[in-house]
This record gives structure tokens, C-alpha cells and sequence, in this order.
């Protein structure tokens, strides 16, 4: 691949490569090939794996993504995503995720117990139901009706925690700590498809009830096929403000790179903080972004965020740029 096109593809790398701040090209379409797969963390790596032979077995975006984030759900060693998810502050696992593809098709779950894959739970309530979003106690229901099996999500470990958390029950979020194991994942495949997806048992110890970003469609993620993708981790609530994912796949209509979107976005978020003059020291936001001819942008608010790309020529481990150092 000529230099070029590499640092199209990763313009992250980019940063790495030619020490200035990162900003995709021209598209070309010949950098993703045989596909593309972004996701969030470290994790991203296993995860990418996965979805990646289901791409090279025939596959669509949507199938790899959903494959990639159950293997993550699945791992209870995984302390933020569907099994071993760390617990609200009632000792209950509640899980959240939603499924997009480049038609606009999506599917959601959120709040939701005892199921160990929200991420296909969410693909079966876009592909079998006229809804997009299913709650609580209703999407268990439908989930067990489409054969789901029930189980108890809460891995020792997460138990131990959450009981030397109610020793002085503060709800207190550190960034890149918490709040660093939502899987958010994007991909392209052979035929130029978009998808997106994400799962996450959402903030440590929140309240119950509560719900994030992350399966919010616009949100957590947002897939437009004819212009890009995003799906976004960190914090959800100030995500949710500002309408995060949407917000970097309108930037790319607009015209910018994903690079550039994903860094308009972070900004915004810092603007709103500024505005309401709110304590954000302990708050960190991430975004990842591809556009349909496969470049690639991922930003954070502040250092620590990192994310795992693949293609057919090139996969690793890269730190995202971010705006407060
Ligand atoms: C949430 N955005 O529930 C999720 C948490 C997260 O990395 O992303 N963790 O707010």
C-alpha cells in the first residue's frame, strides 16, 4: 500500500508517523478492500479477530459485528459487557446495546437482565419486531421468547467489588478507569456495507435504572450508508447531550473527515461543560469513526483512550489523539 493510502487508512498512525495532528485525505476506496473493523479498547483486538472471519467466511459488516461484540459479551474476564459486567448499585447487572445497518435498519435493548447477549437480542428486535428499542423487564421477555437463555450475569469478582464499593457507596467516576469497557465497533465490509454496534453494562454502580449512550441510536452509535459511521465511549450522559455519534456522522455529510468530525465533537462536549460550568476532571469521552470509503478518525477528551483496527494488510492497538492532553 503506498504511503498515502496507508495513512488514509490510519490516520491515527499518521500522528505517530509524522508527529502532526492527524487528518484524513481524499477517499479511497481501495483501503479498506477486502474490509475495515474499528473498535473501542483493548479488547478490540479479540473482538476484531472474530468478526474478521466472519467477514473473510462471506459475511456482512452486521454479521461481524454482532459476532465480534458476543465474543466480548461472552468473556466474563470482560468487567463492563454483558457477562461479569460490573453491577449497579443494588448488586444488579443491567445490560445495554443496539445494532445499525447501512440502510438505517437498528435494533436496541436496554436496562435489560439476566441475558448474557444484548448485542443479538438488539439484531433480533430490528430484524423481528416493527420497533427499535426494547426496556427492561419487556426486552428479557422477548428476548427469552426468541430462545435466549437466562442466567446469572454477576461473575464473583464484580460481586467482591461492588461489596467494597458499599462500604462508602460513593458514586464516583474516574476516567479510563470506570468507565473504559464499553465495546463500541464499526465495520465495512467487501460490498462497501456499513454497521455499527455497541454493548456495555454502562457506568459502575449507577443508579438502577439508569441508562447510557450506548444503546441509544444517535447517541452510542449512528450508521448512515451512504456517509459514515460512529459509535462513541466514555461518559454517556454527556454523549447523550450532545448527541455524540450523530453529531460526527453529520460532520462527515458535511464534509469532513472522520478524523475531523470525531475532534468537532469532542470540542462540543467541552463546550457544553465550559457553559454549564460543571467539574469535568474526572470525565472522559471517545469517539470512533469511519467513513464509507474507509478512512478512519478517533478522538477523546483527554489521554488513555485507545482502539484496535483491522484490515486485510494492517491490524493494531492505536492511541486515539485527544484534546486535553
Ligand atoms: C455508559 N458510555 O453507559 C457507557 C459507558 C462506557 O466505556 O462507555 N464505558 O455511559
Amino acid at each position: 500500500m503506498r504511503r498515502r493510502s496507508f495513512l488514509q487508512a490510519f490516520p491515527a498512525l499518521g500522528v505517530l508517523l509524522s508527529g502532526s495532528k492527524s487528518r484524513a485525505g481524499e477517499p479511497d476506496r481501495s483501503s479498506s478492500g477486502q474490509g475495515l473493523l474499528l473498535t473501542t479498547w483493548g479488547f478490540g483486538l479479540e473482538a476484531n479477530e472474530v468478526a474478521w472471519k466472519t467477514l473473510r467466511s462471506g459475511g456482512s459488516a452486521l454479521d461481524a459485528i454482532e459476532q465480534g461484540i458476543r465474543h466480548c459479551e461472552l468473556d466474563p474476564a470482560e468487567r463492563s459487557v454483558g457477562l461479569g459486567g460490573r453491577p449497579d448499585r443494588d448488586g444488579i447487572v443491567t445490560l445495554d446495546a443496539c445494532i445499525m445497518d447501512h440502510l438505517g435498519n437498528a435494533g436496541s435493548v436496554c436496562a435489560m437482565q439476566g441475558i448474557a447477549t444484548p448485542i443479538s437480542v438488539a439484531r433480533a428486535v430490528m430484524e423481528k419486531t416493527p420497533h427499535i428499542m426494547l426496556a427492561g423487564a419487556g426486552a428479557r421477555q422477548f428476548a427469552i421468547e426468541q430462545g435466549f437463555q437466562v442466567q446469572d450475569l454477576l461473575v464473583e469478582d464484580s460481586r467482591r467489588e461492588w461489596q467494597d464499593w458499599l462500604k462508602d457507596a460513593r458514586y464516583r467516576p474516574i476516567a479510563n478507569i470506570e468507565n473504559h469497557d464499553t465495546i463500541g465497533m464499526l465495520g465495512l465490509d467487501a460490498d462497501g456495507h456499513l454497521a455499527g454496534g455497541c454493548s456495555t453494562s454502562g457506568m459502575a454502580f449507577k443508579l438502577h435504572g439508569r441508562v447510557g449512550d450506548s444503546p441509544i441510536i444517535g447517541a452510542g452509535l449512528y450508521v448512515d450508508g451512504a456517509v459514515g459511521a460512529c459509535t462513541a465511549t466514555g461518559h454517556g450522559e454527556e454523549v447523550m447531550r450532545t448527541v455524540g455519534a450523530f453529531r460526527v456522522v453529520q460532520g462527515m455529510s458535511l464534509g469532513l473527515s472522520p478524523q475531523a468530525a470525531c475532534e468537532r465533537a469532542v470540542e462540543a462536549i467541552a463546550n457544553f461543560f465550559q457553559r454549564r460550568g460543571k467539574d469535568w476532571s474526572d470525565t472522559q469521552i471517545g469517539f470512533i469513526a469511519v467513513n464509507k470509503q474507509g478512512d478512519v478518525g478517533a478522538y477523546a477528551l483527554r489521554s488513555g483512550f485507545n482502539y484496535a483496527l483491522k484490515t486485510e494488510s494492517r491490524e493494531g492497538l492505536l492511541p486515539a489523539d485527544s484534546l486535553l492532553g
